[in-house]
């Protein structure tokens, strides 16, 4: 018997299935399952005229995001988890969630869900298999990781491969739990039927487990969307970047030039997760781990990402959106008039009050479908990044764009992130909060032996990508976005290439590099002087305000801080202190 039927046989002894259901990923079973939902309303049939191959998805009214305080790290020592994860022992785990899921699959089908994270025939491919009760959750596998006999073929009889054990439960949020084992590399999930919950191979395999994969084997996983920027002339870079969820990674991984700078051409090589490694040629190299693409609904539209709206045209499982009693899904931002006798998220006549999509509805779809997909997307090598870029959502305080100084402050940069909260997880919603390289979330051990293992990479790169910061959303004096976004933050993107070839200006300020008003090409948008001077500007009242809290969130790390973080923070000080502006 290979290692995975042992597993499965052992923990069917617990789950206590009617059925075991081995997925071949097929066209086949995928209309098996599709059939299946249909009949019992976990899918709904949508319009096959205007949205081919799409299926609506409802999900319990209480299980609409990824629920961070039922989320644990479970490392035998607290301090392996950190003070930014929750901890469980794995004594109180196997105490207190393994319970949940005796018997959990009485009257169910137990589905083996095998899946390879990362591009075909790639060296830094992993397996994962997902045991689930969900036929949802194994429909939407099949789109967001190669899923099926190709990983069962990539994993033979090694024992090499994340199990990852996955039940809807009673769907109650008291009985609802995400628990991860990183020394033992393997993911627990009960309660939730939801994506980040439930899909085991993104944010649990490819983020949580895979981190600690990646310190103590050399490399990093990180939240991050790829893309591809080519001029014209056919020079091409690659860029990382990192905003937490919903911030617009989707949106910047399939940005559309404006009509002024067409010639230049934006690509997609992924828009969440990105797995770096160091290459022999001393660049860091990204490969995106996924196959498809679990992004928000709400605003995606014509005019803010046309490239999306055609992914999401045809096959795909929208989960949460409203709908028109002809089966056409609706969302605030599709660009069009809501149509007559729509139907909200939860199936309720909509009357026009409040949003009728649920604010973190979600589109699932493959990555293939996608037109601004870059040609090199499954390249088994990955692709070299020429820059790294971090963002928040700050309503103050943070510029536009700049640039760190190098490397060690690029780590301080991210590690020093904030962004105001929004609607992807369950919390309140526009709260700023740290979140580490839009890691916080996400990171399976302990984050200030995470932000040495960033420095500690850093020093294995003869070429390191430069690194960046960027805030789309800073508000004037009434509340307004100033800076349009959008096919317009391709504006900021040249300007980093410059950066990254050595011209482009840039003045030095205490926080890093940010450009002066003429080497940005701010042509034909409509903006003041003055609100590009606001959009630039470096407060230093603002920054000073921020160095406190900076130093509270790093004394959590306490010895795990590393030391060269304390400097860049005693550096920021000093130079706010002396900058006479
Ligand atoms: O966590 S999800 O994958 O469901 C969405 C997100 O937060 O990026
Ligand atoms: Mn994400």
């Amino acid at each position: 018997m290979k290692p995975v039927e042992r597993w499965v046989e052992e923990v069917a002894a617990t789950l206590l299935p009617d059925r075991v259901s081995w997925c071949d990923g097929g066209d086949a079973e995928n209309a098996r399952l599709v059939e299946g939902m249909l009949a019992d309303g976990t899918l709904h049939a949508l319009d096959p005229r205007t949205a081919p191959g799409c299926y609506l998805h409802r999900s319990h009214p209480t299980d609409v995001a990824r629920t961070e305080h039922l989320t644990f790290i479970a490392s035998p020592a607290r301090e392996a988890a950190g003070p930014t994860n929750n901890w469980m022992s794995p004594a109180e785990a196997r105490q207190r969630v393994w319970p949940l899921f005796a018997g959990a699959m009485k009257g169910r089908t137990l589905y083996v869900v095998p899946y390879v994270m990362g591009p075909p025939g790639s060296p830094f491919a992993r397996v994962g298999v997902e045991v689930t009760d969900s036929p949802y959750v194994v429909a939407s596998m099949r789109i967001m990781t190669r899923m099926g006999r190709v990983a069962l073929d990539q994993l033979g009889s090694s024992e090499d491969f994340v199990p990852g054990l996955h039940s809807l439960g009673d769907l109650s949020p008291d009985r609802r739990f995400i628990v991860h084992f990183p020394e033992e590399r393997r993911i627990w999930s009960v309660g939730s039927g939801y994506g980040g919950n439930a899909l085991l191979g993104k944010k649990c395999f490819a983020l949580r487990i895979a981190s600690t994969m990646a310190r103590d084997q050399g490399w990093l996983a990180e939240h991050m969307l790829i893309l591809e920027l080519e001029l014209p002339g056919g020079e091409t870079h690659y860029l990382g970047a990192a905003f937490p969820s919903a911030c617009g990674k989707t949106n910047l991984a399939m940005l559309v030039s404006p009509p002024a700078a067409q010639g230049y051409k934006v690509r997609t090589v992924g828009d969440d997760i990105a797995w770096l490694r160091p290459g022999h040629d001393g660049r860091l190299w990204a490969v995106n781990p996924e196959a498809g693409f679990f992004g928000v609904v709400p605003g995606t539209g014509p005019a803010t990402n046309p490239n999306a709206l055609a992914t999401i045209s045809h096959d795909t499982i929208f989960t949460n959106v409203a709908v028109s009693p002809g089966g056409i899904p609706w969302w605030e931002g599709k660009g069009q008039d809501p149509p007559a006798g729509l139907l909200d998220w939860q199936g309720r006549p909509w009357d026009g009050s409040g949003m009728a999509a649920h604010p973190n509805s979600r589109f699932t779809v493959a990555a293939r479908q996608c037109p601004s997909i870059s040609p090199r997307w499954e390249d088994p090598q990955g692709v070299p990044l020429s820059a790294i870029v971090f963002g928040g959502r700050r309503a103050r305080v943070a510029p536009l764009v700049f640039q760190s100084r190098d490397w060690q402050h690029g780590v301080f940069v991210g590690a020093t992130m904030g962004s105001e909260t929004t609607a992807a997880t369950t919390g309140r919603v526009g709260v700023v909060r740290r979140d580490p390289m839009a890691m916080l979330p996400f990171c399976g051990y302990n984050m200030g032996d995470y932000f040495g293992h960033w420095l500690e990479l850093g020093r294995s790169l003869a070429r390191p990508p430069a690194v960046f910061h960027v805030n789309w959303f800073r508000t004037d004096a009434a509340g307004r976005l100033v800076w349009p976004g959008f096919g317009d933050n391709l504006r900021v993107l040249l300007w980093m290439i410059e950066r990254v070839k050595g011209r482009g200006g840039a003045v030095e300020t205490p926080i890093g590099l940010v450009p002066d008003e003429s080497s940005l090409d701010w042509g034909g948008l409509p903006l003041s002087s003055s609100e590009k001077r606001l959009l630039l500007k470096v407060e230093r009242g603002e920054w000073e305000a921020e160095v406190p809290e900076i130093r509270a969130f790093f004394e959590r790390f306490g010895s795990h801080l590393p030391r060269e973080l304390s400097e860049s923070l005693q550096t920021l000080e000093r130079d706010l202190a002396t900058v006479t502006a």
